[in-house]
């Protein structure tokens, strides 16, 4: 997180959870607040269209384990980002927004919400159990079908809202407008707690599929395919393969460790990965001598046809020997005998394993 000074003491931060990747906009794309415990912060940001398909609300999957207590509250945000905070039940319907407070009788922009409604819908949380958390920059708020599920009144720009807007006896499905404002955040939760991890489908180094908690599953050195994912259909036998397609030019594609090593330069990743996870080689190119010859090409091309590679250099810069390795005293074989292969020398001075 940039641009957030650090919170007043170390102390008050708690068992924190980080967004890392981009939290979706609708329960079904939610980010699930795992782990073990109390979860007093949560920490994200909305980054607008920076990452390509637009990020400018964030929903977190929450269990709420102590409603009596319960307080989400944003602490920080970066500068220009007025926040909003929503909360839905399990089915996705919405139980209390709140854009603006009172907080110690001082107007803030940052959003607080208890654990009931101030607006007269006489909302109040009563049940342990999972809900959906969202927010969003002004002037986006949540829609369904039937238009916005909250009705903020201008007369009061403190209210905890119940549903009273028009859409609000049904789910969420859309944000309107689509757009709001971006920047990071701090959400403090009490009477909030981690949801716990499920087992999902873990793929063995053996390929075979077993149902286990992730740490479990990582502990065997297993590829996890994530919270609740069924081993009935899920396919252990194909993983991630990098392999160098043409010149300079590496693919990903999921596929059976033999179709996998059939191809040109290949990597493959074990039962389970997905191409998701892995970034393939570096298409590096650099000269290459081979046969006297030179050529531009890669690394892993160049020591197939038992070349010497050049990384990052032109073939105008180098010169081959002819016939290879007739060149006595290059030992890093650039061609040229040098104080680099005497350097090369002394730093391997003694006695050879
Ligand atoms: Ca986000
Ligand atoms: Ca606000
Ligand atoms: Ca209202």
């Amino acid at each position: 997180m940039c641009g957030l000074a650090p919170l007043a003491s170390a102390d008050d931060r708690g068992p924190q959870f980080e967004e890392d990747d981009d939290a979706g906009i609708l329960p079904a794309t939610s980010k699930k607040v795992k782990g073990n415990g109390p979860v007093l912060l949560i920490v994200g940001s909305l980054e607008g269209s920076n990452r390509g398909q637009g990020d400018y609300q964030d929903m977190y999957e929450i269990l709420i384990s102590e409603p009596g207590e319960l307080r989400l509250k944003v602490e920080q945000v970066s500068k220009g980002l007025n926040a909003q905070l929503f909360l839905f039940g399990a089915n996705g319907r919405g139980l209390l927004a709140n854009d603006d407070s009172l907080q110690d009788n001082v107007p803030s922009i940052n959003p607080l919400i208890l654990n009931v409604s101030t607006d007269g819908t006489d909302v109040s949380i009563q049940e342990p159990g999972s809900y959906f958390l969202a927010i969003s920059g002004t002037p986006s708020r949540p829609r369904s079908p039937e238009g916005d599920i909250f009705l903020f009144n201008p007369q009061t720009p403190f209210e905890v809202s119940g549903p009273d807007g028009q859409g609000g006896g049904l789910p969420i499905t859309d944000w309107g407008p689509p757009v709001g404002g971006t920047g990071d955040y701090v959400i403090s939760l009490s009477g909030v707690s981690f949801l716990p991890p499920s087992p999902g489908a873990c793929c063995l180094p053996n390929g075979t599929c077993v149902e286990v908690l992730e740490e479990v599953c990582l502990d065997s050195n297993g590829t996890f395919a994530g919270d609740d994912v069924s081993c009935d259909g899920f396919n252990c036998s194909t993983g991630a393969c990098c392999f160098l397609k043409e010149y300079c030019f590496w693919e990903c594609l999921e596929l059976s460790e033999a179709d996998c090593v059939a191809e040109y330069a290949a990597t493959w990743y074990g039962p389970g990965t997905r191409c998701a996870d892995i970034n393939c080689p570096d298409p590096c190119y650099g000269a290459c001598c081979v046969d006297g010859g030179c050529v531009l090409t890669i690394e892993a091309l160049c020591i197939a046809e038992e070349g010497t590679f050049h990384p990052y250099a032109m073939c105008n810069d180098i010169e081959c020997q002819s016939g290879g390795d007739d060149c006595t005293g290059d030992v890093n074989g650039d061609g040229a005998v040098n104080v680099v292969d005497l350097l090369a020398l002394i730093q391997n001075w003694g006695t050879c394993p």
